[in-house]
């Protein structure tokens, strides 16, 4: 065989691979079976790649004919690979994105800007209209002690009231505290008379039912002076009721009984969904009870170092999801803790 013949020889097997490329390259429909065409055909043991790697052994004159003919064959074949996987690739995407039902089409769905919890829009709403009347916020620890939340409190182990608050102890003498009590009593330490103060916090109890979750949120309000009488209570917690209920609705005063207050009531205001005649809201009573306050017993100062001959006072307490469920008509106290959005959005 003389070099053209060779050449020719040679030509044409590059040739006829090209044409076995472009018809196979033709039917190829995935990514998958294009990968198996790449390595037939540009692969270690592909005929132009082995041509090439065995260009060394032919006659020095052929070897750039031969060599131009194959890295050219090789160029459009690679070429003709990279288009396909192109266009293989954006149809596999449409596969996908009609598999998936995406539709790209739909507005966005906006991420929510948070909000602000109603327990604490009501806290913040009842410590204005305290502040409006000239008392300060304080705050204390949620883990007491005994002697904080009992003991100075006029309630000691033996005291039956003891009883009332089931307590979530840490250890023997270390608690959750059941009021926010103790802070009063840490205030009352570290100051003296004239004392203004309201007192926000978490509350815990032993307690788990429809109306009682083991953590609620309370404020507490203590006012101490020379000549707080129980006139200055009334009027505190009316004004403050008529702010955060309305005008409209009346207040009345119960007596009841409390280890820390002498003499101590329960407070209602007339029921506004019946307008007082009573319903179930109101258990048929026409009155919903909102706090409980009282004088304190001057028993207490002692424990703080006041002198009961000079000074006396009033103290109140209110639970916070208590005065939202009326002040909203909420019937379910689990709607507090669930974050659900549907419930949050409504404030
Ligand atoms: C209430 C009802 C009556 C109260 C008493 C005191 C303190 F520490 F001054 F003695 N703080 N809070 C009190 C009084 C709380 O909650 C229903």
């Amino acid at each position: 065989m003389d070099d053209k013949e060779k050449i020719d020889d040679i030509n044409k097997l590059i040739d006829s691979e090209l044409i076995n490329f472009t018809r196979e390259l033709d039917n190829v429909k995935s990514l998958s079976e294009l990968e198996s065409i790449k390595t037939k055909y540009t692969g270690k043991k592909s005929f132009l790649t082995v041509t090439l790697r065995n260009i060394g052994s032919l006659p020095g004159q052929l070897r750039p004919i031969i060599g131009n003919k194959s890295n050219a064959a090789r160029k459009k074949i690679e070429a003709d690979i990279l288009k396909k996987e192109q266009i293989l690739k954006g149809v596999e995407y449409e596969k996908k994105l009609r598999e998936e039902n995406i539709d790209l089409s739909l507005p966005g769905r906006g991420i929510k800007a948070g909000k602000k919890n109603i327990i604490s829009s009501v806290i913040e709403e009842i410590e204005e209209i305290f502040i409006g009347m000239g008392f300060e916020i304080a705050e204390g620890p949620e883990v007491e002690t005994d002697y904080y939340n009992f003991e100075a409190l006029n309630t000691p182990a033996d005291h039956p009231a003891r009883s009332l608050h089931d307590t979530f102890f840490v250890s023997d003498r270390v608690l959750l505290r059941t009021h926010t009590s103790p802070v009063q009593i840490r205030y009352m330490e570290k100051n003296k008379p004239p004392i203004f103060i309201i007192v926000p916090g978490k509350v815990y109890r032993r307690d788990y039912d429809v109306t009682h979750t083991p953590m609620f949120t309370q404020i507490e309000g203590l006012v101490v002076d020379k000549g707080i009488n129980f006139g200055n209570l009334k009027w505190t917690i009316e004004t403050f009721a008529y702010e955060i209920f309305g005008k409209k609705r009346k207040v009345r005063f119960r007596p009841h009984y409390f280890p820390f207050t002498e003499p101590s009531a329960e407070v209602d205001v007339s029921c506004n969904i019946c307008g007082g005649k009573g319903c179930r809201s109101c258990s048929g009573s026409g009155w919903l009870e909102i706090l409980g306050a009282g004088m304190v017993d001057p028993n207490l100062y002692k424990f703080v170092g006041y002198d009961p001959e000079e000074v006396s006072g009033f103290a109140f307490g209110m639970g916070i999801e208590r005065i939202c469920m009326l002040k909203y008509g909420i019937d379910d106290l689990r709607l507090f803790f669930e974050n659900d959005l549907r419930f949050i959005d409504q404030f």
